[in-house]
């Protein structure tokens, strides 16, 4: 994606000498601006994705490993931080040397769109445990910030407020194994249409017998067949949002008995959950004064207040838009605005 450079110093000199990232007015989150059509194609049982088809997919890479190094997934949710999965790092050594690959499709030819930082500091959840993938949950800090543009976006992180259960477009992508039974990283991303499942049909006798927390998402099929696998942990699952384009980072991708088996859909550490833990470790929410915040939606009461948008997701949010597709959108706008005022025909096919 080409760097929204112009669009960042436009910014930068109306806000003279204040630093782009703090002065930059709420960003966009959530947005495909590569994708045709959102999810046109329906990872085990995936399609290969298209270059951009998910801008805030980051391949997370260990340099001393065979091939590309690529040990797991993670989500850009800020131009310095990536939500990842914490089991990544049991046995992890020197991760300030590894590689965060962010804008590729092809993990063995990275074009121009593609930017490589290292790691500058890694925060696992104080609570995580590795015995019952409990809070498995990660965020690293990169050493330089990337740059926002057609193929680098940032992911939108919801807060306690959006429904996520009512919410039906749902897709994972990775470049995990294909293969159900074996076989290391593919090469080319890959993607795959996943409903959720209700985790208490998920954590019941004949499917995973409690096994899930409370903290975790299903989602997959009962009958198996398309599903996450080794080396798509820590990367996304995203849903769409039910009345507009973006997409919410709903889960990170932790654990599943095998990979595609019936009954045995992927756990997902829900995002929401841990929106407060995100916020204060990345310097955005005080730890000590951190208030009281509502729990994440676990009955059908309506709530109070409107479901959320990514502008209100933005404590995280300061990627800009590609400047063409703003373009694009404001000429289609004027453009239907000169057809109500009676000014021009409309368009014909
Ligand atoms: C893994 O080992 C893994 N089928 C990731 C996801 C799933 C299983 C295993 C879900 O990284």
């Amino acid at each position: 994606m080409t760097v929204d450079a112009a669009m960042v110093t436009f910014s930068c000199k109306r806000q003279l000498s204040v630093p782009c990232t703090l002065t930059y007015p709420r960003g966009t989150c959530g947005l495909r601006p590569m994708a045709a059509q959102p999810g046109t194609s329906r990872v085990v049982g995936g399609t290969d994705a298209q270059a951009g088809a998910w801008p805030w997919i980051v391949s997370i890479q260990d340099p001393w490993r065979a091939g590309t190094g690529h040990i797991c997934g993670g989500s850009l949710i800020s131009p310095r931080w990536v939500l990842t999965a914490a089991h990544c790092f049991v046995k992890a050594r020197h991760v300030n040397a590894w590689r965060v690959v962010i804008g590729a499709t092809h993990l063995t030819q990275l074009g121009p769109d593609t930017q490589v930082r290292n790691i500058k500091r890694l925060v696992v959840h104080e609570d995580y445990s590795s015995v019952w993938e409990r809070n498995d949950i990660a965020l690293l800090e990169l050493d330089q910030p990337v740059q926002c543009g057609y193929h680098v976006q940032l992911a939108c992180v919801p807060d306690a407020s959006l429904r996520v259960s009512e919410l039906t477009n749902c897709y994972v992508s990775g470049w995990g194994s294909t293969m159900a039974r074996a076989g290391g990283p593919t090469d080319v991303l890959q993607e795959a249409k996943v409903p959720l499942i209700n985790v208490h049909l998920c954590n019941s006798s004949r499917w995973y017998a409690g096994a899930v927390h409370p903290h975790n998402l299903c989602a997959g099929y009962p009958w198996g067949g398309i599903d996450t696998c080794q080396g798509d942990s820590g990367g996304p699952l995203v849903c769409q949002d039910n009345n507009a384009e973006y997409f919410w980072l709903v889960g990170v991708t932790s654990w599943g008995r095998g990979c595609a088996r019936a009954k045995r859909p992927g756990v997902y550490t829900s995002t929401q959950h841990f929106y407060d833990w995100i916020l204060v470790q990345m310097g955005l929410l005080p730890a000590a004064t951190a208030p009281p915040r509502p729990r994440p939606v676990a009955t059908s009461t309506p709530l109070q207040r409107p479901p959320p948008t990514p502008a209100q997701a933005g404590s995280f949010t300061a990627c800009p838009f590609p400047r063409q597709k703003l373009v694009e959108f404001f000429k289609l706008l004027q453009e239907l605005l000169q057809v109500l005022w009676g000014k021009k025909a409309p368009a014909t096919a």
